[in-house]
């Protein structure tokens, strides 16, 4: 496998003689940004270069604190009930490590906000935070799975009893399996990267929608991370196994496995296209989210492509050589290279920056990290394909 350059450049891809991309992906670039920003002709050189919490009824040990002080984000009114600045509350999935540890960094160290890492190692979770140097009245760890369903609904019961506010909403976690012969599951018996990356975020997303309805926050957000690689307007994108939800059939059967497919398409389990396919999910999802609930609620629901953070964890399943290789390829050749803290940096700004309010948006940003709103692939914008995506989501996970 590893990088396997020549074997995994799209044979769809051709390069004309003046350096132009053929039309399919004339608009984008390796970094997914329009070519419009570009010299042209940049595109072929890429190429050849080739807690603390109130104490209610809490069970023991469902959730631990780090202290029990009281906080001006609770404590949000004076005695005239005249709102005080407060701070911001925001959950971030997957906050052990990689993008979501530096963006709960990143947004701690303002000041500003009480990050709700939402992780599913505990004290993988309480490790990192202190050696990032994040300071205790800043974060609060609670325990999601989002494997499980059930946990997912614990962590929502869990949260409440903390008694906070949710102001933001950063679903950041992921699982991928390059390497993966055979399909594992979660514990309702869906694919594991599409029931994870997908399913456990569209049902916290929900059952957490009544919260954001009732916080006063200035700008309530709802985050969800996409990726390039999903995106099929984009070389990144058209890297083989391409991203493709098909008609849905995989998905409304229950992606099981048995006698039935474990992929959103029906087809053969690829677990490479599982993610990409769970990204494209992502994506959708932000979007009927917008599309059912802006108006109504003001929320911004937003995605974006952060850049390619090469030294992730992300990468823990693929080859060794893959791992060694994928970071230089991504500095030197491709240039989508981005690193962890850089990375955090952004999806903080998609966060909490006051200039990114706008909803429905999918943000991008250029070399010179300014962001800018790309454009989604044709599937990754379908209207029809996320409501469709929406309703079967909800009946799987037991909305509908
Ligand atoms: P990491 O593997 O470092 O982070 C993923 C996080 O998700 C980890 O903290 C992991 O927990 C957590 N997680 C995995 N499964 C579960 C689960 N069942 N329940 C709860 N948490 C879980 O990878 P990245 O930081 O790279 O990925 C973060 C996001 O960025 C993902 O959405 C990914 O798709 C996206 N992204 C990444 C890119 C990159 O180049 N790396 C590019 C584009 C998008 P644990 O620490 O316990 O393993
Ligand atoms: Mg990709 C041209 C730019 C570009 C960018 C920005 C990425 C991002 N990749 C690019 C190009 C290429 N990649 C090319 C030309 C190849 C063939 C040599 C290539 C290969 C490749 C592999 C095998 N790339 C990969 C893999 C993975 O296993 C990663 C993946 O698909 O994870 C789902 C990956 C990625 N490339 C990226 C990014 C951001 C990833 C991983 C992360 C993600 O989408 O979440």
């Amino acid at each position: 496998m590893a990088l396997q350059a020549a074997s995994l450049l799209p044979h769809s891809i051709s390069i004309r003689k003046n350096g132009k991309s053929n039309a399919s992906l004339r608009e984008t670039t390796f970094s997914g940004i329009s070519t419009s920003n570009h010299p042209a002709g940049e595109f072929s050189n890429y190429l050849i270069r080739s807690k603390e919490f109130r104490r209610r009824e809490l069970p023991l040990g469902a959730i631990r604190a780090q202290t029990a002080t009281v906080d001006p984000a609770i404590d949000q009114t004076t005695t005239e009930g005249k709102k005080t600045a407060r701070k911001g509350n925001v959950i971030i999935t997957g906050a052990s490590s990689g993008l979501g540890l530096a963006t709960a960094k990143a947004l701690a160290e303002t000041g500003e906000w009480h990050v709700i890492m939402a992780c599913r190692n505990f004290l993988k979770a309480e490790r990192a935070a202190k050696s990032f140097g994040i300071t205790k009245e800043n974060y609060t760890v609670l325990h999601l799975d989002l494997a499980s369903l059930d946990s997912v609904r614990q962590f929502v019961d869990n949260f409440h009893r903390l008694g906070r506010p949710l102001d933001v909403l950063v679903c950041n976690a992921a699982v991928y399996q390059p390497t993966a012969k055979e399909p594992s599951f979660t514990a309702e018996g869906f694919e594991l990267s599409v029931g994870t990356n997908h399913l456990g975020h569209f049902l916290l997303a929900r059952l957490l929608l009544d919260d954001m309805k009732q916080s006063d926050y200035q700008s309530k957000r709802l985050i969800i991370v996409g990726s390039i690689t999903g995106n099929t307007n984009t070389l990144a994108g058209n890297v083989p196994p391409k991203a493709n939800l098909g008609d849905l059939r995989g998905l409304a059967a229950g992606l099981a496995g048995l006698n039935s497919s474990s992929m959103i398409d029906g087809g053969e389990f690829d677990g490479a296209k599982a993610y990409k396919d769970s990204k494209v999910c992502n994506m959708l999802t932000m979007q009927e989210f917008h599309r059912r609930y802006h108006e109504e609620t003001g929320i911004a629901f937003a995605s974006l492509y952060p850049g390619c953070i090469a030294t992730t964890g992300l990468f823990r399943e693929h080859i060794p050589l893959f791992r060694l290789l994928f970071p230089p390829f991504q500095k030197y050749i491709t240039k989508g290279y981005v690193s962890e803290e850089e990375a955090g940096k952004r999806l903080a700004q998609v966060a909490s920056d006051p200039s990114l309010t706008k909803s429905g948006v999918y943000w991008s940003w250029n070399k010179n990290s300014a962001s800018f709103e790309n454009q989604l692939s044709k599937e990754a914008s379908d209207a029809e394909k996320a409501r469709r995506l929406w309703e079967i989501s909800e009946k799987l996970v037991g909305l509908a």
